[in-house]
């Protein structure tokens, strides 16, 4: 795919829990590599700027997400998938996988070998997803995720507009640095999403220059790229609220699949849910995913967990997008 050239892109757009899911049925850039955690990175090298066009204004915005679809590197598998996002190409997104997979099931793109199961190759690894229809709509996705762990405990940050906050930093498909309700810190319902979102810029560069987080099996994956910011639950049969901060300007709405998975493992680790639990986790507007701690898991050395999460999605338009590079903004622009 030549830069050069004007592209047209096939996409259909959904949003999971609140969160915009963009699929790119056509072209999809073809990836070196034999696996999805190597063709993220061919793909960041040569194509981002396909990313940067797709999901940045103006034919995108802060929040926006995506993805493109392969075929799956062994048999046994139904689909391999790359996420696109604002904040670069992520290892596992949890709102983009349900968002994903309920457009390629509505829209045929894909027959999974077994009915009611997809079996999905993610630059994280591979994650089993079961759904359910009530006639040609998908009600909902669950998936098992990648084994999530706690990374690091109770370690001090200075935040300008908080004071000193005591972080843990936990992977669950990315890296989160988890901020607790504490004395300088009283819960998402108190600050503005403005607020949370200057902050976790200024959390995460600290964080990073400070300490360093590596994924223990899969040196491809490192440096802590978002911030959960925890809250009381507001409804009934819910475990807790949460804001996840990602990009440089997002604040999600979904509840966040890999940072649900990242909390779930912080807790399990804290002895505060063991297997078979589950935790029901609202986002910043009060959207729903359930969680469940489906096993314990060895992830080197640290004693981790496999989390599932459910969650759903709706299909909300077509979109044909053109990258022309006589637009001056063909690349996508952000506004800080
Ligand atoms: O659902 O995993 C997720 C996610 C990551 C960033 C935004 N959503």
């Amino acid at each position: 795919m030549n830069p050069k050239e004007r592209l047209i892109f096939d996409c259909v757009d959904a949003y999971t829990a609140g969160n915009p899911v963009r699929l790119v049925k056509s072209p999809a850039p073809q990836l070196k590599g034999n696996s999805m955690g190597e063709k993220r990175l061919y793909f960041l090298e040569h194509y981002d700027w396909i990313r940067t066009g797709l999901m940045f204004e103006p034919r995108g915005h802060d929040m926006m997400s995506g993805s493109f679809f392969y075929e799956p590197h062994a048999a046994e598998n139904d689909v391999a998938v790359l996420f696109i996002e604002t904040s670069g190409c992520l290892p596992m997104c949890g709102h983009g996988l349900i968002g994903t997979l309920t457009i390629l099931l509505e829209e045929n793109l894909i027959q999974p070998k077994d009915a009611g199961r997809i079996k999905v190759e993610t630059p994280a690894g591979l994650v089993i997803a079961s759904y359910q229809k009530e006639e040609e709509k998908v009600s909902s996705i669950q998936f098992t995720n990648v084994p999530a762990f706690l990374a690091a405990s109770e370690l001090e940050v200075d935040c300008s507009g908080l004071g000193k906050l005591i972080v843990d930093v936990s992977y669950g498909g990315n890296f989160y640095a988890i901020v607790d309700i504490q004395k300088n810190f009283k819960g998402i319902a108190h600050y503005t999403a403005g607020q949370l979102i200057e902050w976790s810029r200024e959390l995460r560069k600290k964080i990073n220059e400070q300490h360093s987080f590596h994924h223990p099996l899969d040196k491809k994956i490192n440096g802590c790229s978002h911030v959960l910011w925890a809250g009381e639950p507001t409804q009934a049969g819910s475990t807790a609220s949460n804001a996840v901060f990602y990009g440089d300007k997002a604040i999600d709405r979904s509840p966040c699949g890999t940072g649900t998975s990242a909390r779930m493992a912080q807790w399990f680790a804290k002895g505060k849910l063991k297997v078979g639990d589950t935790f029901v986790h609202e986002s910043i507007i009060g959207s729903i995913f359930k969680g469940r701690v489906e096993a314990a898991e060895q992830v080197g050395n640290i004693l981790g967990m496999i989390p599932s999460i459910e969650g759903s999605a709706r299909i909300i338009g077509y979109n044909q997008l053109i990258l022309d590079p006589a637009d001056s903004y063909v690349k996508g622009f952000q506004v800080l």
